[in-house]
């Protein structure tokens, strides 16, 4: 009876939780909407918007502000992962419509990056999964994207030094050396504001075919590393951005460096390149030799790492634990996440800065979402529901100490509980994510989470997006990654780690109860453990398989898809890329001939709603969004007798882009039987349009080397015959070109191709007989 009650609590709780989210969340937004668009804040004491140059100057703080509608653009892919599709709908219609970017305005490289691109790129990336599912977004014709490549034109002037690293600020309008510019006289900047762009950077070049961003994103990357002090592998706090020099010596994993450290393992996911993985290895040992003192996380001199610099933390390290979880280092983030907790049962929020004894050295507290961050990737990492209750918690606080009647009021002093005049973008755009999360299941959302890896402001990037084409550059010089490291390149797990223990993150937690000097003995509760979150990589080493590089002896044969129905007669060829898997056409002397059919939804990750007219046909299917092995699987359950895939990367094409073998995706593929092959966007354009217009399309898919009409022109004669259609007097007569593909003497086999040595591809079929 007890048990009962505690499973029906916790499944109340669970469920009210999801709903009170959602409910907080439309309280923000559409205080947003309706006192502050198109502002770029909400002052929700003011219930009004903060539009710079009319409110108090308070700062390097404004510089997130650019006059470009800042929180509508943070809050876009919020909206679809929340599935608040229709206001997602016409919020990028606003976006659209509203937003400029050429404004007069200085703007913050960094803040501009993480919100304001990366909030363009991860809408983009939504809008397109909404589109290609058919039935929202019809209209969109990448304008987002568009977007956001005016936008990161617009942040590289900002790259213009000597070193590579980047001004902290930049003018939309003017640049940063134009006289015009009012900026540009900065000599240094943080860490984390030089080691932030390459996600965003590396993934609107992917995005848009423009190498330029993600190689300077990779260049101050590389500064940054190449400029860490080699005796503890760690970096300073604030950087010339001329020459070099560290300006703050003083290393931690909060303020100031955060987000580069996240972001070498993030590009890592991401980009699948394994110098990014090495580098954060590297710098994550030296974390946990001089920085991390569990559970605490504390500065240290990087020429003197065995001394601690000061007694206090400051909030922006709770997103440390979450990276932990992502690293498969579960005990350290446990410990730390415990103690943070810990701070927010004292204080309601963490302060700004907290001291060791976990009293409040800075008492601000702007509605971070940081902690929430790490809760979720502990509760995906443990299963744990003592993480639910931590979200709770943190649900509870925001309702009782920052609500107010237009939104949310940031904390001017967790001890006062005094309210400050401002909801930060973040709040929209992290907050409410992690926390939804945190509460749903994943056959609750709206897309499938593990797909997508998330930015420092939680904005959603595809992992497959590492496939879509090699790294620019990589440096195979770097050193590797410490070869006795239990998490250096594999997932870790339980047993391990905590062997015959299933309890132990509660053991762990345990230690740190009273630590700062509140709560009780908790009530025991299961620990399940679930899943190592390095599924993440895991995930995107298959995407990255799925493309991998074919080995050396193994050649890729080239293969081609040709048009050989009216009016294209064998005409138009175009080049297309092998499968490892499914039928062989290199066996198929007459290749496999259909006709094409566009796969319902485009990319064909979900149920196939169109297999009556698939059933017989060669079935199209965008590139992304899932496995191309899934792909297939569907299509030919779905009765297709072929796959085509397209690229879904804008502008790729044969001519440019080296050929690749898709791959399984490590599963058997026995099972997939129909030939299989892919056509790069301009090729797949190409196919579409004939589709469009054409309406039957057939297709002959085969090797290139056996092309009809050109290599072997002895095997097939292809003849042209025009046949009159005649008709009763009067009626008007109309000429058909019938396609007749006959045997040569010489060719005793090729009855195969079509199932009989004479094919007429018009229509209505003509008695060849009766052709001139
Ligand atoms: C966010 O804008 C990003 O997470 C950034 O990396 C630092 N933290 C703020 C919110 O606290």
């Amino acid at each position: 009876m007890k048990l009962l009650h505690t499973i029906f609590k916790f499944l109340f709780k669970f469920f009210f939780c999801r709903d009170q989210i959602l409910e907080m969340f439309d309280h923000a937004y559409n205080s947003y909407m309706d006192y502050a668009y198109p502002a770029d804040e909400l002052m929700p004491l003011s219930c009004r918007g903060r539009v710079r140059g009319l409110e108090p100057n308070r700062g390097d703080i404004d510089d997130s502000l650019g006059k470009f509608s800042l929180t509508l653009i943070d809050s876009l892919d919020t909206l679809v992962l929340l599935n608040k599709l229709d206001e997602f709908e016409e919020a990028v219609k606003k976006t659209v419509q509203d937003v400029r970017f050429d404004n007069d305005i200085v703007v913050s490289v960094f803040e501009t990056n993480i919100r304001v691109l990366g909030g363009l790129l991860g809408a983009h990336v939504m809008a397109d999964v909404l589109k290609q599912r058919g039935e929202r977004m019809q209209w969109y014709r990448d304008e987002l994207l568009h977007m956001a490549k005016e936008l990161g034109y617009r942040l590289l002037p900002a790259f213009n030094t000597t070193s590579g690293l980047p001004y902290p600020r930049v003018n939309l309008r003017y640049g940063v050396v134009n006289p015009l510019s009012r900026t540009g006289t900065e000599s240094d900047t943080c860490t984390a504001c030089a080691g932030t762009m390459i996600l965003e950077f590396a993934a609107l070049s992917q995005l848009s075919g423009d190498p330029i961003f993600e190689e300077h994103a990779r260049k101050a990357m590389d500064v940054l590393w190449e400029k860490r002090q080699r005796g503890s592998d760690l970096v300073g706090t604030v950087i010339n951005i001329h020459n070099g020099d560290w300006v703050r010596r003083d290393s931690g994993v909060g303020a100031g460096i955060d987000s580069y450290y996240e972001y070498l393992m993030k590009a890592y996911i991401l980009l699948g390149d394994k110098v990014y993985l090495d580098r954060f290895n590297t710098h994550y040992s030296a974390i946990m030799k001089y920085i991390s003192q569990p559970p605490l996380l504390l500065n240290v001199h990087m020429h003197n790492p065995t001394v601690n610099v000061r007694s206090w933390m400051d909030s922006l390290l709770a997103f440390f634990p979450g990276l932990q979880v992502l690293r498969g280092d579960l005990k350290p983030a446990i410990e730390t996440h415990e103690m943070l907790y810990q701070v927010t049962k004292r204080h309601n929020f963490l302060p700004e800065a907290f001291t060791t004894e976990f009293r409040v050295h800075w008492g601000q507290h702007p509605l971070r979402p940081e902690f929430a961050e790490s809760t979720y990737f502990l509760y995906k990492a443990t299963g744990d529901p003592y993480y639910l209750k931590v979200g709770q918690s943190i649900v509870e606080k925001l309702n009782t100490h920052a609500r107010v009647p237009c939104g949310f009021a940031a904390v001017q002093d967790v001890r006062t509980g005094t309210h400050e005049d401002r909801m930060d973008s973040f709040f929209l755009a992290e907050m409410f994510k992690y926390l939804y999360l945190l509460f749903s299941e994943k056959s609750q959302l709206p897309i499938n989470i593990d797909d997508y890896i998330f930015t420092t402001e939680a904005h959603l990037l595809p992992v497959s997006l590492s496939t879509t084409q090699p790294s620019c550059h990589t440096n195979n010089t770097e050193p590797q990654a410490h070869e006795d490291d239990l998490f250096s390149y594999s997932c870790p797990s339980a047993q391990t780690l905590f062997p015959n223990n299933p309890t132990f993150a509660k053991t762990i937690r345990d230690s740190y109860k009273y630590l700062t000097g509140l709560g009780r003995t908790q009530q025991p509760s299961p620990v399940r453990w679930v899943t190592c979150y390095r599924f993440i990589i895991e995930q995107h080493l298959k995407l990255v398989a799925e493309v991998s590089q074919t080995p050396e002896h193994e050649e890729v044969v080239p293969l081609i898809v040709q048009l050989i129905s009216p009016p294209f007669l064998g005409r138009t060829v175009l080049t297309a890329g092998p499968a490892k898997f499914g039928m062989d056409l290199t066996k198929q002397e007459h290749g496999v001939k259909g006709s094409i059919v566009k796969s319902v939804p485009y990319t064909a990750c979900g149920p196939i709603e169109n297999a009556v007219e698939i059933t017989g046909h060669i079935a199209l299917a965008l590139r992304g969004d899932c496995m191309f092995a899934a792909k297939a699987r569907r299509l030919q359950e779905a009765g297709a007798t072929g796959v085509i895939f397209i690229d879904h990367r804008e502008g790729s094409s044969s001519a440019e882009t080296p050929l690749f073998q898709m791959v399984g995706d490590g599963e058997p593929t026995d099972d997939i039987t129909v030939p299989l092959v892919f056509l790069f966007s301009k090729e797949g354009a190409t196919l579409s349009a004939a589709l469009q217009e054409h309406h039957n399309v057939d297709v002959l898919l085969l090797p290139k080397e056996k092309q009809l009409g050109k290599e072997k022109p002895e095997k097939l004669n292809i003849k042209f015959r025009i046949a009159k259609e005649e008709f009763a007097e009067g009626e008007i007569e109309s000429t058909t070109i019938q396609l007749v593909l006959e045997q040569s003497e010489t060719d005793t086999e090729g009855a195969s191709l079509t199932g009989k040595n004479q094919d007429t591809c018009s229509s209505p079929q003509k008695d060849p007989e009766s052709s001139p």
